[in-house]
């Protein structure tokens, strides 16, 4: 079933670059495997909302509108740089790291039969640096949320990071299924640590994807920690963006991330990434925050939280 996505002639217009150069010029990508459909009605950049930043209420509209907010530059580029070199320095402990180029360079280090090495087992325990706490949950990533929410904030206690080496993307999903237990005023932070380009599994935002009450009602009810639902696909909406581009009429957008810029987006806004077509690891983080007067999901919240490690019985 085709969907209609809604607005897209409007925003489609909206971009300045696409077909002109800019990302509308970039060759092939590919995300889980899968080339995307490159072409302007199917691709398009992410819109930048740091004109924004000093008026609340226009943010608010900005991402009632759009799903999600990029604002540039925003983060403290000394906290950022602090959380990936302790990122780093583990993963080079797990002999992850290329150690012919500088740790900073995050290039990743090759096993015997050539193959990336991806020994990290507990992602978790990167999520409890003290560095990326101070990052993801003090200074301004907690300054924004307070002014953006208008209250006292809560943020999960657990801290996801992503360790994407060469070849890694992530599957099309929404977020609220597998935090959908508590508010659903909820938003994540998804944070570059470091710079992350296209050839570096970017993040890629379905245009729209907040407002397809179709998918909402059924695949944005499912909760995955219910054993069955579990079974039939993990939590992604499905494996392949650009049949799920074709399907729902969306453009996939995303850019050029930089160390320091910071990504927010709904619950219901769909995401996935890029592959990493490139020899280094993309980190970053993805974190969540809510006001704290509201009901929080408690699969996140405590010293270990559970996550996802029980499988529920309907
Ligand atoms: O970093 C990624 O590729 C996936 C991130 C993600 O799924 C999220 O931020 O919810």
């Amino acid at each position: 079933m085709r969907m209609d996505c809604g607005l897209t002639a409007e925003l489609a217009n909206r971009d300045q670059g696409i077909g002109t150069g800019g990302i509308g010029a970039m060759a092939q990508l590919t995300s889980n495997g899968i080339p995307l459909d490159m072409a302007p009605d199917a691709f398009g950049e992410l819109r930048e909302s740091n004109d924004l930043l000093n008026d609340m209420s226009a943010l608010r509209e900005r991402m009632a509108e759009d799903g999600y907010l990029l604002i540039r530059d925003y983060l403290d580029l000394e906290w950022v740089m602090d959380a990936r070199r302790s990122v780093l320095e583990v993963l080079a402990e797990h002999e992850m790291i290329d150690e012919n180029h500088s740790l900073m360079e995050a290039r990743a280090a090759r096993s015997d039969n050539g193959k990336f090495r991806s020994a990290i087992g507990s992602h978790a325990a990167l999520g409890k640096l003290p560095a990326v706490r101070k990052l993801v949950h003090s200074g301004r990533m907690i300054d924004f949320y307070a002014a953006f929410l208008g209250g006292e904030v809560r943020s999960f206690d657990f801290v996801w990071m992503r360790v994407m080496g060469p070849g890694r993307s992530s599957a099309p999903h929404y977020d609220i299924v597998y935090m959908g237990r508590g508010t659903t005023n909820l938003y994540t932070s998804w944070t570059p640590l470091g710079d992350a380009p296209l050839s570096d599994a970017a993040l890629m935002v379905l245009e729209n994807s907040h407002r397809l009450e179709q998918v909402k009602t059924t695949y944005g009810q499912m909760d995955v920690d219910k054993k069955s639902n579990w079974k039939k696909t993990g939590g992604s909406y499905g494996k392949d963006p650009a049949a799920i581009q074709k399907e729902l009429g969306c453009r996939w957008l995303t850019t050029d991330f930089r160390a320091g810029d910071l990504l927010v987006f709904s619950m219901y806004t769909m995401h996935c990434s890029l592959d990493n077509r490139s020899d280094r690891i993309r980190l970053s983080s993805d974190t969540r925050y809510q006001l704290a007067s509201e009901p929080v999901d408690e699969r996140w919240i405590g010293e270990n939280p559970i996550a996802h490690s029980v499988r529920e019985e309907e």
